[in-house]
């Protein structure tokens, strides 16, 4: 039935078996702290695009792998990403008001609950993932390689380095070169994550999994290089999220260094780079990857 829905009827579909799988990720019978249950799901119920939990499913999908074995991994790395956009907006980092159209959670929570709310969230996608084991049969030597890829991917030489590289690049960042590498953690590690998580739960082996690194890492840097023009072409309502926030920020980004046009032909170089190395993967069913990197270089929000 998944392969006969449009782009867009696949990813809304994704996106909504996602959301469901979401609300069942912290289970209700757990003495959690009231307030603290309704700061983590006031960030992960806001809507997003579910983009990365779906890229998961759809590398599962493209090895021919199980979808509901896949499902904690998706949700997993929603909490972490959701966690790290909580984490981004608090004052001592950009200090932002709204994030996915809704007042950002330390203005509903306060800044500790939302310190917290973002602990919370992070802690538990590692429970997350191991659910593939315990509840899906996945071999235990390859979700445990999806643990330690989300560690070093999400932590310090991934994610979370990126964010300090960026930090620190407020004080004057001199190169593209220095960006990318911005882009390359803050942005492609995760979604490089996400693909190999949905990939390694399939039974991926080394060759498809150093070709799906090659295909996030350009999707990533595309996505993001796609945020930036947004930030400055784009339509608040849709976006969700203020735009020229980089303007007033003093962010340098593509657009900063190669103006919009040099812009958005570097996405269309990056997608078409990173679908040739998805079809080097040769994977049995790759259509929808290669639809979704289609899809993200064409988006308005
Ligand atoms: C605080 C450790 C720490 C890291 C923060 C995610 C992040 C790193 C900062 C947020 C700002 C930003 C522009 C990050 C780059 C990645 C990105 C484009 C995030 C937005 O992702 P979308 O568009 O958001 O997928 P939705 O809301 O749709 O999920």
């Amino acid at each position: 039935m998944l392969q006969q829905l449009s782009i867009e009827q696949y990813l809304k579909h994704q996106a909504s078996e996602v959301e469901q799988a979401l609300r069942q990720a912290v289970p209700a019978s757990w003495n959690v702290p009231a307030r603290l249950r309704e700061a983590m799901d006031y960030s992960l119920h806001a809507g997003g695009k579910r983009l990365r939990p779906i890229l998961v499913l759809a590398a599962a999908e493209a090895l021919g792998g199980r979808l509901e074995a896949a499902m904690p991994a998706a949700c997993a790395i929603e909490m972490i990403h959701t966690y790290s956009l909580i984490h981004d907006d608090l004052p001592a980092m950009d200090n932002d008001d709204f994030r996915r159209g809704k007042p950002t959670n330390h203005k509903v929570f306060g800044e500790a609950m939302a310190i917290l709310a973002g602990d919370g969230l992070l802690t538990h996608a590692f429970y997350s993932i191991v659910q593939a084991s315990l509840q899906h049969g996945v071999p235990a030597e390859r979700v445990l390689a999806v643990v330690a890829d989300l560690a070093e991917l999400a932590g310090a030489r991934g994610m979370v380095g990126g964010q300090v590289a960026d930090m620190e690049g407020e004080q004057g960042l001199t190169s593209i070169h220095e960006l990318e590498f911005i882009h390359l953690h803050k942005t492609s590690d995760l979604i490089v994550f996400s693909l190999k998580a949905g990939a390694r739960i399939a039974g991926a082996g080394d060759p498809t999994l150093a070709a799906l690194e090659r295909f996030g890492t350009a999707l990533g840097l595309a996505f993001q290089i796609q945020d930036d023009i947004l930030d400055v072409i784009g339509d608040e309502s849709k976006l969700g999220k203020p735009v020229h926030s980089d303007e007033g920020n003093q962010k340098v980004t593509y657009p900063y260094f190669i103006g919009i046009e040099a812009s958005q032909d570097k996405v269309k170089e990056l997608t078409a780079e990173a679908q040739k190395a998805l079809l080097e993967a040769d994977l049995p069913y790759p259509e929808r990857l290669l639809q979704i990197a289609e899809f993200l270089m064409r988006r308005d929000h």
